[in-house]
């Protein structure tokens, strides 16, 4: 097979409010997440309005990375990692979001995270914004619909690259930005929940302040990009997209213009926005069409085109199918739903497996941009079983992480320039969309269960010594 280029960043992924813990130590205050209760496959998780006595919180207590950084960066190391993708929570560093000055222990924690990656020559790749927007900010000005926001996130940015940025080259500014082209973004990614308490997926949608709250994300990214780019030229910034392949269902050109139309809104929109500098005319008319006003200020459209990101990244996980059929069976999904693909299994979650995909998502990006590509999700959620001998034998990860890493080797040879890989929750970590343990990705397994027990135990998979076998021989070797 393909050897990836010379320095090539495999790795692995996770973010704050999924793996640390500690969500009320040495001064956090509340994100998002830390309001949502664990849910199930068929029963959505809730947001609440307070911490309620008789529900599980499942961020709070995580897996306790937190306290476990160390024997967990060590495992990575083992690995061969040669780049670790976490999030910083905003909250460490700013409670509510509104203070002006910077919260110290926060930032020593994560100092600590660095210097302990930089130790063993793992390069930290961090996401700015993980699903983590400070609670008390939804609860004053509607999430991201508050155009104060864009302030608060600036301090932010400041307050942490003033820290890392000699430390750490690459950042990402907002995981899944697109998720706010969508109504399940709603929670976790734009913050429009201000007042509501319920199932996540039964959020009364408001397209209107919905787009508004993502615009203002748009002009927080940029605005930082164009900052860290005058201040610390030595850093790089990426997006980061979740990326929601769709086909046409059939050959029928109402089904071809339906799936465009889908991957120009759920996909491209924003990547556009971050990458080129400006709403795509596509974009207008959607907005047109759906009624949808942005409030723009003098100077946004300025900021927009400074502010583009040096290389462009992405999750994947599954496609769908688009119809304009509405007797097609659905399917599930990441954030959104689509339609079945009689081609296509799927995982125990629903989420269609497509290695294809990936190699022809990569194609699509590379031509589209000409930018540096990064994959930094990717993976099989899946219940593991502890077997008698005590280990986990889960070859059905392999085998979905194999497929998918030699169609990313077909892209290469495609012509794509693809920077690095880093699958999601290489160690085991609640699920976003459920709250669940059960649903695992990791390479390393951790004793930590659905009601909230479990020893915190790290073991590692079968799939560990895979991966491992994988970073050493730089692709080649994926057997
Ligand atoms: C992405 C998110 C992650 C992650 C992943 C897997 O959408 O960026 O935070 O959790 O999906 O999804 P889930 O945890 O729902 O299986």
């Amino acid at each position: 097979m393909t050897r990836m280029k010379e320095g090539f960043l495999w790795g692995g992924a996770t973010a704050a409010n999924q793996f640390e813990g500690a969500w009320d130590v040495d001064g956090k205050g509340p994100s998002v997440s830390d309001m949502c209760t664990n849910g199930t496959h068929t029963e959505a998780k809730w947001i609440t309005k307070t911490i309620k006595e008789d529900r599980l919180y499942p961020s709070h207590e995580a897996i306790d990375f937190y306290h476990h950084y160390k024997e967990d960066i060590k495992l990575f190391a083992e690995m061969g990692f040669k780049t670790f993708r976490f999030s910083i929570a905003w909250t460490r560093i700013f409670p509510t979001g509104m203070e002006e000055t910077a919260n110290e222990k926060g930032l020593e924690f994560y100092e600590n995270v660095i210097d302990e990656c930089l130790k063993y020559g793992i390069e930290p790749l961090i996401t700015i914004s993980h699903y983590e927007m400070p609670y008390a900010l939804i609860e004053r000005c509607n999430g991201w619909e508050g155009r104060e926001c864009i302030e608060y996130f600036q301090r932010y940015v400041h307050a942490i690259m003033d820290r890392f940025a000699g430390k750490v080259k690459y950042w990402l500014t907002f995981n899944e930005i697109n998720a706010g082209t969508m109504p399940m973004g709603n929670v976790l990614s734009t913050g429009t929940v201000q007042g509501y308490e319920g199932p996540i997926n039964k959020v009364k949608d408001d397209p209107r302040a919905r787009f508004q709250a993502l615009h203002h994300q748009f002009v927080a990214s940029a605005e930082a990009v164009k900052w860290v780019h005058e201040h610390y030229p030595n850093v790089l910034m990426g997006n980061m997209i979740c990326f929601l392949t769709s086909y046409p269902y059939s050959c029928n050109p109402e089904d071809v213009l339906k799936a465009q139309q889908q991957m120009q809104i759920c996909n491209w929109l924003c990547s556009d926005v971050m990458v080129r500098g400006y709403y795509p005319g596509y974009a207008k008319r959607y907005f047109k069409d759906n009624n949808i006003e942005i409030k723009m200020e003098a100077g946004d459209e300025e900021i927009l085109a400074e502010g583009t990101v040096d290389f462009y990244t992405f999750s994947y996980y599954m496609s769908s199918c688009v119809s304009t059929d509405p007797t097609l069976e659905q399917t599930d999904g990441n954030i959104s739903v689509g339609l079945k693909n009689p081609y296509l299994e799927a995982s125990d979650w629903g989420w269609q497996i497509d290695p294809k995909g990936l190699r022809y998502t990569l194609n699509e990006i590379w031509d589209r941009y000409q930018i540096p590509v990064m994959v930094v999700e990717n993976g099989l959620g899946a219940r593991d079983e502890i077997a008698e001998d005590g280990k986990i034998h889960d070859s059905y990860r392999i085998d979905y992480l194999r497929k998918h890493i030699k169609e990313m080797e077909e892209a290469v040879e495609d012509g794509v320039d693809l920077m690095g890989y880093t699958p999601w929750g290489c160690i085991d970590l609640v699920s976003a969309s459920t709250g669940e343990m059960a649903k695992r990705y990791g390479f390393i397994y951790v004793e930590k269960y659905d009601d909230g027990t479990g020893s915190l135990a790290r073991r590692k998979k079968d799939s560990f010594d895979w991966y491992k076998k994988v970073i050493e021989t730089n692709g080649e070797d994926i057997d």
